[in-house]
């Protein structure tokens, strides 16, 4: 079984190439839910539902979340009766998070949701909310505490990020399967996400990290960024804020504790031996993932790197 660490967009297209070149039915996929949101009383989980929409071949390729084709008359509706809206949630995207709401009202739990929904929409690898219990990634910045979504769709990311917390992870325990299915695993993947609010609630929560640190499997991350920019999203002023070097080292270094091998885009060469004297093996390749080609050679080597960790 090959389980995946993964946050939305970037993951999404990895996995993307890996169901094209391994058995679906043998993919996990443990998404962060911190990035969740309450809207209009309707529960939506992004990085979820970018995987599930970019899987079930629906997702609005250009925007990399939501599905295309789709319409914004709810939205419009809203706005003519003067509400506020920001988070642009589609008509059809809607009926995801309308289904998800009634669900979960019904007494099912956000993993039985995602499981059904899932399936309902063809999608046969396993996606695994990191927890059921509600993990909400809050921004510290000049301008205040906010939510995630808020610092990133309705401020733009304009704010400078001087702390991330993550409300609810000491409560929160992993969803059913988790650490079964890292323990159990052949491979580990940490796709390439955003390392401090992607990857880093679901290794925050209570025995995630240790159990990748205990696992006997391989276990490989692919680089988020190449040279000082990430190929999506706003992790370089995440980091400017942070007072972090703004590279792939530092993303290396976050993950020292358990990764094997780090995939370093090839531009980075440059980063090779510091990232080598962390203890860590690194493949340098072409990362950039725009058409399937790209995205199933990257899988490819995944598993060849995985294969030569276990000789
Ligand atoms: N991202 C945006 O930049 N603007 C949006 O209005 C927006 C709406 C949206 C609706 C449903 C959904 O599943 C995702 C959506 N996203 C939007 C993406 C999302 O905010 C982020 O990309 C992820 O949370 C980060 O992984």
């Amino acid at each position: 079984m090959i389980v995946a660490l993964a946050g939305g967009v970037g993951a999404a297209r990895f996995l993307q190439g890996l169901v094209n070149i391994h058995r679906e039915d043998d993919i996990t996929v443990i998404v962060n839910t911190g990035d969740d949101l309450i809207s209009y009383g309707l529960y939506i989980s992004p990085d979820t539902d970018i995987i599930m929409y970019t899987l079930a071949g629906i997702v609005d390729e250009k925007k990399g979340w939501g599905i295309k084709g789709d319409s914004f008359n709810c939205l419009e509706m809203l706005r003519r009766y003067g509400s506020e809206v920001w988070f642009n949630t589609g008509d059809m995207d809607l009926s995801t998070h309308i289904l998800r709401t009634k669900l979960m009202k019904n007494g099912l739990t956000l993993s039985e949701c995602t499981n059904k929904l899932s399936k309902l929409l063809g999608v046969k690898i396993k996606i695994i909310p990191m927890s059921n219990e509600r993990v909400e990634t809050r921004i510290t910045s000049e301008k205040g505490g906010m939510s995630f979504q808020e610092y990133l769709v309705k401020r733009s990311a304009k704010d400078r990020v001087t702390n991330i917390t993550f409300k609810g992870i000491n409560e929160a325990n992993p969803a059913p399967e988790v650490i079964e299915s890292i323990m159990s695993a052949d491979l580990i993947v940490v796709c390439p996400s955003n390392p401090f609010v992607s990857i880093k609630p679901i290794l925050s929560i209570k025995g995630i990290e240790e159990a990748l640190i205990k696992t006997k499997s391989p276990k490989i991350s692919i680089t988020p960024i190449i040279g000082n920019k990430p190929v999506k999203g706003p992790l370089d002023k995440i980091m400017r804020g942070l007072d972090l070097e703004i590279s792939a080292f530092t993303v290396a270094n976050f993950y020292r504790r358990f990764i094997d091998a780090f995939i370093l885009d090839e531009s980075d060469q440059n980063l090779e031996d510091r990232i080598v004297s962390l203890g860590i093996k690194v493949h340098l390749m072409s990362t950039l993932m725009r058409g399937i080609k790209e995205k199933m050679q990257i899988a490819n080597n995944v598993l060849r790197i995985a294969k030569e960790l276990k000789k």
